[in-house]
């Protein structure tokens, strides 16, 4: 049961549609598959999506980071000593996706080991979740079309609009559209800090009438003040996703008061320090979501393993339908979503099979 080699395995799938928001936009599933193999033969699966304008991660650099410096340092470690390989990583800053698909890798490994899923591992709450879908920046009428298309087909009723752009006025006029066109549905807004605070308030006082669940960093966690003042005056909760990549980083945003909710995503953190998040913010009384790094299959499997395990991440509807844009996956048994909801992998482990022919073909490192 210990690790004996590590594989991180660059490949590009194109995106049917492109997802654009404020901090950039997404074309391709440009990510690394990364198998964690142990020395008696389990091989544990996770996928890393890198995401350069968020966390400085590259495909390149999360290749390089686990192949010529993680690997190594991890090699020999039992697989149920998560705690020596955090250690063990953590001696190196940054890196949150790179090190969170080893984390994912190697629970996968251990759940094969033990017989059990990894969602009965980590806390066994139930074994489907509510998804919620993201929406992308373009004009309105086609967001409230996509909107209603995905509601038709697989009975979603939880949409996260992004906003962000200037002048803030089209995502007021679009935001204002899928109301008037869905009265039912829960929306919120996430607006990759494209705005200012002063934009933001202003913004959210237009949209004070269309029932607007939460709103999600709106504008950066580096304007520290303004930032505080918006969350301390905001009509509605404020929640941290890209300011929060670590436990520390979220206690510093709630004490701050510059988050009222916190987004885990287990692409970021894992499942070893999404737990740490999730008991932080449990402890203190905040509210959470699962949310979605543009996730392919397997990162969305791994994601709704986590959202339910447990009480906190199931009562809220995880942002797990992303992949539905892409053009095909890696994953030999394809996801389904249905009545809103998807089911989490029976059976050991993640229940992530790859389909090595579409590997074979998709890998960019041949
Ligand atoms: C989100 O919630 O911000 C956009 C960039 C990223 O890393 O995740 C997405 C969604
Ligand atoms: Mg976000």
């Amino acid at each position: 049961m210990k690790i004996a080699r590590v594989e991180a395995i660059p490949y590009a799938i194109d995106y049917r549609k492109p997802l654009a928001f404020a901090s950039g936009e997404v074309r391709a599933a440009e990510h690394v598959l990364v198998r964690v193999h142990t020395d008696d033969g389990v091989v544990g699966t996770a996928d890393a999506p890198p995401r350069p304008f968020t966390y400085g991660e590259t495909q390149t650099s999360v290749r390089s980071i686990i192949a010529d410096h993680f690997a190594p340092t991890i090699a020999g470690v039992g697989i149920l000593e998560r705690e020596v390989v955090h250690a063990r990583l953590n001696r190196t800053v940054g890196n949150p996706v790179a090190k969170a698909a080893l984390d994912m890798a190697i629970w996968d490994a251990i759940g094969q080991t033990l017989g059990a899923s990894v969602t009965e591992l980590l806390g066994g709450f139930t074994d489907r979740v509510l998804v919620s879908h993201m929406v992308g920046f373009a004009p309105a009428d086609e967001m409230v079309a996509e909107a209603e298309r995905i509601r038709a087909t697989y009975g979603i009723t939880t949409f996260k609009v992004k906003v962000g752009r200037k002048p803030y006025r089209q995502d007021v006029d679009a935001c204002r559209a899928l109301r008037l066109a869905m009265p039912d549905v829960e929306l919120y807004i996430d607006g990759n800090r494209g705005w200012t605070a002063s934009e933001s308030a202003r913004a959210l006082s237009e949209m004070a009438d269309l029932d607007l669940s939460f709103a999600e960093e709106l504008c950066p966690a580096d304007d520290v003040l303004a930032r505080r003042w918006l969350v301390e005056h905001s009509p509605i909760p404020m929640y941290a996703d890209e300011s929060v990549p670590t436990p520390a980083d979220v206690t510093r945003e709630l004490l701050a008061g510059a988050a009222t909710g916190i987004s885990i995503k287990t692409s970021r953190t894992g499942f070893t320090t999404s737990q740490r998040i999730l008991g932080q913010c449990e402890g203190m009384g905040v509210e959470v979501y699962v949310g979605n790094q543009i996730d392919t299959q397997i990162g969305s499997l791994c994601a709704a393993a986590f959202a339910a395990a447990y009480p906190l991440t199931a009562r809220r509807p995880a942002e797990l339908s992303n992949f539905l844009d892409m053009s095909d996956d890696l994953l030999a048994e394809p996801l389904l979503i249905e009545e809103g909801r998807l089911r989490v992998r029976q059976g050991p482990g993640l229940g992530i099979s790859i389909d090595e022919d579409k590997l074979a073909h998709y890998r960019t490192d041949k």
